[in-house]
């Protein structure tokens, strides 16, 4: 068996969880992890930081998650486990309240996760970034353990579970992340699981309200493109939401759709929030823009990143396009006229609250 699941099955007391506003595939690799741990004669609970998007209800499995309430009976779940898996991020400020106690336990403290740059706390680690899915890595792991053991741990609620988490952090299998071993992996959950994939494209995304496809027929009105048509945003104001009566979620997949123009290889979504304003930066292929995330304090992937700058819409994405060339080399012949400003663009300090707020704010999709 890989020396990962070696020491990992050590421990007996798991307890496991996932990034803030938990998605497709944080949700279906941790509890696809649980009930494999749960197979392997384990106990696992799975404890998230706050509510997983409600999109997911319909998901097997998914009234085990419980939400931190920070009550007794889980400190002492969370005091009495061995180990504690932190999956789909790497970081602490990600997994909110949690953080403190995964910090500072006595527990092995695992991490199963495909973002780069993996903090340091962690004592036992199974991390690719070049994995397109921490569902993929679950799929890889149970597949070595069936092996290893002769034993059959894939059923058709595991299956599910990690079919939704590989498809909606690939795209629906489109993603630069694609490759002939994710299908291969996507092969058996469907051949191994029975599952039907339809079903599950359905009950993730034909379930939109009127008021949400209308407004995502006026925010794609709004798109702009600037470097020779190489880079598209749509700039989304607080009034433009009210206006149009959307919530929370209904921007959801919006800047994809500006990648889909011919041509454009870099594309931003600017969403203004009560305290600034929520960046969401998608690319093609080779075009990288977790570095131009990080230089706003934000991070991510190499197609899909995220962060949060203070200050007005319009300014900020100013502020933001104009730096654009400096991080994204194709844009660099296509210069038009926007004024670079010096090195500014890291946004001053932010005190340690605005950050963790920042922090919460960013669902960089997490892929
Ligand atoms: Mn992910």
């Amino acid at each position: 068996m890989s020396p990962f699941l070696t020491e990992l099955l050590q421990h007996d007391r798991f307890v496991l969880t996932t990034h803030l506003r938990g998605d497709g595939d944080a949700v279906g690799s941790t509890l696809a992890m649980s009930r494999f741990l749960q197979k392997a004669g384990k106990t696992a609970h799975i404890i998230s930081p706050d509510r997983v998007s409600s999109n997911l209800d319909w998901m097997p499995g998914i009234d085990e998650i419980e939400s931190y309430s920070g009550s007794l009976a889980q400190r002492e779940r969370i005091h009495g486990a061995d180990a504690l898996v932190v999956m789909d991020t790497n970081s602490a400020a990600r997994i909110g309240d949690l953080a403190d106690s995964f910090l500072h336990a006595q527990a092995t403290r695992v991490l199963i996760d495909h973002h780069p740059d993996p903090e340091g706390w962690f004592d036992l680690v199974y991390q690719r970034d070049s994995a397109s899915s921490t569902g993929e890595l679950v799929s890889e792991l149970i597949g070595l353990y069936e092996v290893a053991r002769n034993a059959t741990v894939l059923d058709h609620d595991i299956a599910t579970q990690l079919y939704t988490a590989i498809m909606t952090d690939t795209g629906s299998f489109r993603f630069s992340s694609v490759n002939a071993a994710v299908h291969r992996h996507v092969a058996d959950l469907i051949e191994r699981g029975g599952i039907v994939p339809e079903d599950i494209h359905i009950a993730l995304y034909d379930n939109r309200t009127l008021t949400s496809l209308r407004l995502l027929g006026k925010a794609l009105e709004r798109i702009s493109l600037r470097y020779g048509d190489q880079l598209g945003f749509i700039p989304i104001s607080r009034q433009f939401m009210t206006d149009a009566g959307g919530e929370r979620g209904d921007t959801e997949g919006l800047v994809n759709y500006i990648l889909s123009i011919e041509g454009v290889k870099v594309a931003v979504l600017f969403l203004e929030t009560e305290k600034g304003t929520k960046l969401s930066f998608r690319s093609q292929g080779d075009v990288a823009v977790n570095s131009w995330a990080a230089a706003f304090k934000g991070g991510g992937h190499r197609n899909a990143a995220g962060a949060f700058v203070r200050g007005y819409l319009d300014e900020v994405v100013e502020k933001v396009l104009s730096v654009a060339p400096k991080y994204i080399p194709c844009l660099q012949s296509a210069r038009d006229g926007l004024h670079d400003r010096p090195e500014d663009e890291a946004s001053g300090d932010l005190s340690e609250a605005d950050a963790a707020y920042l922090t919460a704010l960013l669902n960089t999709k997490s892929r």
